[in-house]
């Protein structure tokens, strides 16, 4: 096995649809794998020292290098491990557009429709978790309220996902998995599992078909570590180093100048470190931690906030 530092560690829990997504991004590269399994609800006393704040799920750790958010992932991902590419060349504007959508538009309504619909047997923890963790939009009450609605956006949209697969084609763009079958399965997995009596797939064999055939393909191979054991790496190794291919200059945010960084939807709690690195794509902050010691924190530019703190 590869040493401590350059092991990929996945801070995650099973329920998660985003973790769910990079579980088989992980598994289309066919890579090994560390498993830390994170609460579902605040407090996450583990993660905080390795990310300085952000409490989303999933989180991938290398070393001393944390990476927030699934679009972040997904890209080290591909740098790491070229072959098969998760962002074809000619594709990566496409692909990352449609993400983009699965990821917010469509997630948000499948979680709509799942709490909706299971509103009064989810835990009392979990209901006031979500609704201040999104500032009031992950409203049990007012989803269940609003499930006939919520439940024609989704049908609608998997009818898109549907004709997606109209030409017999394989995949979402061609005859090979790429980030947007990941980004799409993940909210379709949780609405499939959770869902499951509200016939949401009726009519919808080529979706459910394509569901099969992304699950196939597996998670790659995990092995357990614990929170205290990914923090020791985490101390023990240094962040690595970084060259961006369109550095940039953020006014008031020059290299080395502290700066604050946070999710501009939900989930926004800030976090704040040192600038290391920012481009069109991507931005690395440096932070240290008493238990975790120097890390980076890599987030996607797109979807967050970057100001002097
Ligand atoms: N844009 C983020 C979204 C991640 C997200 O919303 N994850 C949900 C779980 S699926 C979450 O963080 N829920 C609250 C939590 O786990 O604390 C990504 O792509 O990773």
């Amino acid at each position: 096995m590869a040493d401590a530092a350059s092991q990929l560690i996945l801070h995650h829990y099973p329920n998660s649809p985003f973790a769910e997504k990079a579980r088989l991004m992980l598994g289309h590269k066919g890579v090994a794998w560390r498993s830390v399994i994170i609460p579902r609800v605040m407090p996450k006393p583990d993660l905080m020292p390795l990310t300085g704040g952000y409490r989303k799920t999933p989180v991938m750790q290398i070393g001393a290098d944390i990476f927030c958010d699934s679009a972040c992932i997904a890209r080290e991902l591909d740098r790491r491990f070229p072959s098969p590419p998760l962002f074809t060349s000619g594709g990566r504007g496409r692909l990352a557009i449609m993400g983009a959508w699965a990821d917010s538009k469509l997630f948000l309504e499948v979680v709509g429709v799942v709490f909706g619909t299971n509103a009064d047997t989810v835990p009392e923890d979990l209901k006031i978790d979500r609704h201040r963790f999104s500032d009031g939009l992950i409203d049990l009450d007012r989803f269940k309220a609003d499930q006939a609605y919520l439940r024609s956006q989704v049908r609608s949209h998997l009818f898109w996902i549907e004709h997606a697969l109209d030409d017999g084609r394989m995949f979402i763009d061609g005859d090979r998995a790429t980030y947007v079958d990941f980004c799409v399965y993940g909210p379709l997995w949780m609405l499939r599992n959770r869902a499951a009596d509200l016939a949401m797939f009726v009519d919808m064999p080529r979706t459910l078909a394509w569901m099969d055939r992304l699950a196939s393909r597996g998670h790659g191979t995990p092995e357990d570590l614990s929170s205290a054991d990914a923090l020791l790496i985490a101390r023990d190794t240094e962040p690595a180093e970084i060259t961006l291919a369109h550095a940039e200059e953020v006014a008031g945010t020059g290299h080395g100048r502290r700066v604050t960084v946070s999710a501009d939807d939900y989930g926004k709690d800030p976090v704040t470190g040192y600038l290391v690195a920012v481009d069109a794509q991507r931005i690395v902050i440096r932070r240290s931690d008493p238990v975790a010691g120097a890390v980076n924190v890599h987030f996607p530019r797109a979807g967050f906030r970057l100001v002097p703190a």
